[in-house]
């Protein structure tokens, strides 16, 4: 990760700590080497996105700074149903904030329990030790009533941010629940169009639904490529490009995603791949991996195996789906954005009889051998989900291993032990 002393006063005047920022990146640095660097036959397509990652905290925090500078608003968020459509039709810069270290957790417990999930008490670390450069560099943080832990976190965190939004959610797909998605997406325009000084227009809304369809398409065709086998492309990269996905200018992201498709195309077709053909595979579904939570894919492929699918927001839960356009007003439109985040299966839900199927849809389409099932420790919600997951793929003959971790590198040898044991299972 560039600590490049250019970027120094630029972090200084965005508030950072500098010194807990230089070992923030310096560990980054270290990890990504070692994660990342050292995987064999890697798509030369990856270099773009190894490229971004050296920059995650140096050149496109300087795009971000330039854009404020030429009057358009940074809006950060935390979850896939902040619609970022909405954002980018006002011509706004669309952030993710999830934090995936365990760094500032003494910090986070000041006002967190210990028994908070991992990712909450990242972002809220981060936010404290003043080491995450996209949230100073927000004009509107936007925070989503999903999960009791986010909800009830985020009457604390409005106060450590400059401007916050609480968008409330729904938690059962009934027609009342679409209705009140429908009511805080139009509150969400308005709040905006208020940071940024614009109005909403329906063709500017279109153009803005096209971009983020068209990222949308490319991941998708991405996720598609992954069925080979030989898998054309690594879990860990596959994982990367989802992650990057969320900080990335979304049009230069797309190129880059579309032009890595068209090298793993000519893989596919040469039978070339990251893993021997017949290596176990693996469809990972649970809870979202922010960058840089790379542990649990990391032992899985470590270990022999490849991951083929990430039944993830970071992955096909957050991106598949893709908008209708068609719409003569910002209403119209803003129903058919509805229509689409609606469909959005988190376990957050109540009954979600979807996300399953759509576990079993993914593991037959990607030819998955098993699943691990991660939820993060304390997560209810996915922790509750995963029990049920389990037990109706085992009694559908699907090999299921049930993981809870957290951030945190101590437990990584007794995962490698279960891991590799799964994978043996998979192989006999
Ligand atoms: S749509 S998964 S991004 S809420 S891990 S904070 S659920 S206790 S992240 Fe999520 Fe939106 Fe749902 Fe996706 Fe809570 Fe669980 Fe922590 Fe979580």
């Amino acid at each position: 990760m560039s600590t490049n002393s250019d970027y120094h006063s630029m972090w200084a005047n965005l508030g950072l700590d500098l010194a807990k920022h230089d070992a923030l990146l310096g560990a980054l640095g270290q990890l990504y080497q070692q994660t990342f660097l050292a995987q064999r036959d890697r798509p030369a397509g990856m270099a773009y996105f190894d490229f971004v990652m050296s920059e995650v905290h140096g050149l496109r925090i300087k795009e971000l700074v330039d854009a404020r500078a030429a009057g358009r608003k940074v809006v950060g968020s935390f979850c896939v149903y902040v619609p970022e459509e909405l954002i980018l039709a006002l011509d706004g810069v669309s952030v993710g904030l999830c934090a995936g270290a365990e760094f500032g957790f003494d910090a986070a417990e000041q006002y967190l329990p210990r028994t908070t999930c991992a990712l909450i008490k990242s972002f809220f670390g981060f936010a404290l030790e003043k080491v995450c450069p996209y949230l100073a560099a927000c004009d509107l943080v936007v925070g989503e009533a999903t999960c009791d832990g986010k909800k009830k976190a985020y009457e604390t965190f409005a106060g450590l941010v400059g401007r916050f939004h609480a968008m409330d959610m729904p938690q059962h797909h009934s027609p009342e629940g679409r209705a009140l998605l429908k009511a805080e997406f139009l509150k969400l325009a308005g709040e905006l169009e208020e940071v940024t000084g614009r109005r909403l227009e329906p063709a500017r809304l279109r153009a803005a639904i096209a971009t983020v369809n068209a990222r949308r398409a490319a991941l998708a065709r991405l996720a598609r490529l992954r069925a080979a086998d030989p898998a054309p492309i690594s879990g860990l990269d596959a994982l990367l490009v989802n992650q990057v996905a969320f900080y990335d200018d979304p049009v230069r992201f797309t190129k880059a995603v579309t032009d890595m498709c068209d090298e793993l195309e000519r893989r596919v077709a040469s039978g070339e791949g990251v893993a021997p053909k017949g290596a176990p595979r693996i469809l990972l579904s649970g809870c979202p991996m922010a960058v840089p939570n790379w542990k649990v894919p990391a032992l899985v492929e470590q270990a022999g195996a490849v991951i083929v699918g990430e039944e993830s927001c970071v992955g096909e839960r957050g991106a598949r789906n893709l908008v209708d356009a068609t719409g003569e007003t910002v209403e119209e439109l803003i129903d058919r954005l509805v229509d689409r985040y609606f469909q959005i299966d988190c376990a957050i839900y109540t009954p979600n009889p979807e996300r399953l199927d759509h576990v079993r849809v993914m593991r037959h389409d990607l030819r998955a051998d098993g699943i691990i099932h991660y939820a993060l420790q304390f997560c209810t919600p996915y922790q509750m989900e995963a029990i049920g997951v389990e037990r109706q793929l085992e009694a559908e003959a699907v090999p299921v291993l049930r993981i809870e971790t957290d951030y945190g590198a101590e437990d990584a040898g007794q995962l490698r032990t279960r891991i590799e044991a799964f994978i043996e299972r998979l192989r006999g």
